[in-house]
């Protein structure tokens, strides 16, 4: 007889990922061990998207970005199909979670519940669903059709105010501009026969539920709707989205077609679940008929994708995970509510007292490929694609030599700038003089060094705001702002640079003591760039975190998270006992070889001149 990977574990757990291009589940058992994954793309069954989006670009619509919601009801169909023809044990399956692309939203009609509440497991999800939805569509994270509610929100908000309530500035992506340009100026009759709006991650568990489930709370924070701090809607971003703002829409303030839309638009959202252990439910009848499932099979909500890749790894407060792709992102776990108009702020998705930032750069390898082109030309090196030479001049370089450059190709996002090359060097009198390349002092060697340095000591400084009060946590990994027993006197090193450099400003906001001298916990790197030893390795010496640097393979973070939020919800359900997320997820260290940790010399203190000269050369960045 043949044996699956199946055959022993009694219970076990399914990690969606509906990202924009597939369907991935992942199976994981009660030891967070990851079994098989099933997936499909969306441009195998659904010849109307390419790369799973239609692109719009009409009048109304200039820049829109779309997905059909039936192409994912029909993806829901086709990966459960294809894991029957398996013979994927459905029955064994206790727990469902996972995780969506963020922002987009589902639009259902007033007939949606009941299609909901009578699925016949006889025919296709898509087929019974025709009436459900008042947009066939939904708006893509891509999409880039909101230029004008973006500009309406931020001004009559203000970019900073907007970050303070709801953990990031205007974005077009973000589901309160899209609903406001369905509201407004896109199909406002559609959007008056809306029952209710779902987020792409509500909307899947809410198939899974047979019935329209809430908000997930750490989602609902992609929205430009939602008070982080006060945890509900907040009431005049609710105007706006609804297209009853007084300033906006001429409406009088606080009358009745004033209250009658933010109720309206209230209803339609519905209540956002805070963030729990606790099941929404039991899978429908549907899916137990259609394809075997255990009928007590728990669904656990579902939350979007970022989200769920801090939880796919053992990340405890102030630990960051930076993400080296084309472009880089940074996740950050911090207790302290820090908003800033330049990075995003979310709630963490299963440890209620505390938030995920995130920064996203533009700039990443595509500007360090730049540098190692130019030394490769410089070196004659045969290989035009090799980082040998670049790893070579980098590994030689161990100290801040006070020279920096900052490399944007392309324009940034943070700090938001034009496409620019800057270099300086800091000399004896602590001025910072521009200089070009080919300069006596500098030449494409002093690339190499001087585009990794600065792209940390970008992080160092956006990092230390969200870091700084956190030290105080009573995570198991204690992060406390220094390593023990390192004699650095902290105060000192704060009056030197302010004396050296006047006070520093990021993003607009003051650099504090604690800001520009905390540390994160650990830091973990994963993407394609990670696989390069010299880079991390002088990132991990600049952030110098207290616990140690990991390098990380996770080739499926996003379906994982969703699976292990699923297992670590159904483990506290069984205790009636909130475990920690931070504890529970330990044992992936004991069950994972992906999690590989390596040794930097600790240059933390070295690199606080580059700190102070970075914060002061961004402050004369072009826009
Ligand atoms: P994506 O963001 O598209 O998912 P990846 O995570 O695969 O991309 O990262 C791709 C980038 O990783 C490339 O632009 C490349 O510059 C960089 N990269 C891959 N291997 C190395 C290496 N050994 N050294 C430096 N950079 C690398
Ligand atoms: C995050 C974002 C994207 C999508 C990708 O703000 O828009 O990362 O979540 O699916």
């Amino acid at each position: 007889m043949t044996t699956t990977p199946f055959d022993a574990p009694d219970k076990l757990f399914l990690g969606f990922d509906l990202s924009t291009q597939q369907l991935k589940i992942i199976v994981t058992d009660e030891n967070l061990a990851a079994l098989k994954t099933y997936n499909v793309e969306f441009d195998s069954i659904n010849s109307s998207v390419q790369k799973g989006v239609i692109a719009i670009n009409d009048e109304i619509s200039k820049g829109a970005i779309i997905s059909p919601v039936y192409m994912w009801l029909d993806a829901l169909d086709h990966v459960f199909e294809d894991m029957k023809k398996d013979g994927f044990p459905f029955n064994k399956v206790v727990g469902i979670s996972g995780s969506c692309q963020q922002h987009g939203s589902v639009y259902w009609s007033r007939t949606a519940e009941k299609v909901l509440s009578e699925l016949d497991a006889e025919s296709s999800l898509s087929s019974q669903m025709r009436s459900a939805f008042t947009f066939k569509h939904a708006p893509n994270w891509q999409d880039h059709s909101t230029g004008k509610e973006l500009e309406e929100f931020e001004r009559v908000i203000g970019a900073d105010a907007l970050a303070d309530i709801s953990g990031s500035r205007a974005h077009y992506r973000f589901t309160g501009l899209q609903i406001r340009k369905l509201s407004t100026r896109f199909k406002p009759e559609k959007y008056n026969r809306t029952a209710r709006i779902s987020l792409v991650s509500s909307f899947v568990a809410s198939v899974l539920l047979g019935r329209i489930t809430s908000i997930e709370e750490a989602d609902a924070c992609g929205m430009n709707l939602y008070d982080i701090e006060k945890r509900e809607f907040n009431e005049e971003l609710l105007a706006i989205a609804a297209g009853v703002h007084p300033e906006l829409d001429g409406v009088e303030q606080d009358g009745e077609i004033y209250r009658a839309g933010i109720n309206e638009l209230k209803r339609k959202l519905g209540p956002v679940k805070p963030i729990t252990y606790e099941s929404e439910g039991d899978i429908a009848s549907y899916f137990v008929t259609r394809y075997g499932f255990n009928p007590d099979c728990k669904i656990y909500s579902f939350t979007g994708d970022n989200l769920a890749t801090i939880i796919s790894l053992p990340l405890a407060p102030n630990d960051a995970l930076i993400s080296l792709g084309t472009s880089t992102t940074v996740l950050i776990i911090t207790k302290n509510y820090a908003p800033s108009s330049q990075y995003h702020l979310f709630k963490h998705p299963t440890m209620p007292d505390h938030y995920m930032g995130m920064i996203c750069y533009c700039n990443g390898s595509l500007a360090r490929e730049k540098v190692r082109d130019e030394v490769n030309e410089k070196f004659n090196v045969e290989d035009k694609k090799s980082w040998d030479k670049f790893n070579e001049i980098l590994d030689k370089s161990t100290d801040f030599n006070n020279k920096l450059g900052i490399y944007f190709p392309l324009g940034e996002i943070v700090p938001n700038a034009a496409a620019q090359i800057k270099r300086s060097v800091l000399n004896s009198k602590n001025e910072i003089v521009d200089v070009e390349l080919g300069d006596k002092n500098w030449q494409p060697e002093d690339d190499v060094s001087s585009i990794v340095e600065s792209q940390t000591l970008s992080c160092r400084l956006r990092t230390g705001p969200m870091l700084s009060k956190s030290g105080d946590s009573s995570a198991s990994s204690s992060a406390s702002p220094q390593p023990e027993g390192d004699g650095t006197d902290l105060h000192k090193v704060y009056q030197d640079l302010v004396k050296k450099f006047g006070d520093l400003y990021t993003d607009g906001k003051k650099q504090t003591f604690e800001s520009l001298t905390a540390r994160p916990n650990r830091c973990y790197y994963v993407g394609g760039a990670s696989n390069n030893g010299s880079i991390i390795r002088k990132m991990g010496s600049i952030l110098a975190p207290v616990n140690g640097n990991y390098k990380v393979d996770i080739p499926n973070a996003c379906a994982l998270g969703g699976a292990y939020k699923a297992s670590w919800s159904y483990e506290c359900e069984a205790k009636k006992e909130w475990i920690g997320y931070d504890q529970y997820i330990n044992r992936l260290f004991e069950v994972s070889d992906e999690m590989n940790s390596f040794e930097v010399k600790d240059k933390w203190l070295e690199y606080a001149n580059g700190v102070g000269m970075l914060a002061k050369m961004e402050s004369e960045l072009k826009h």
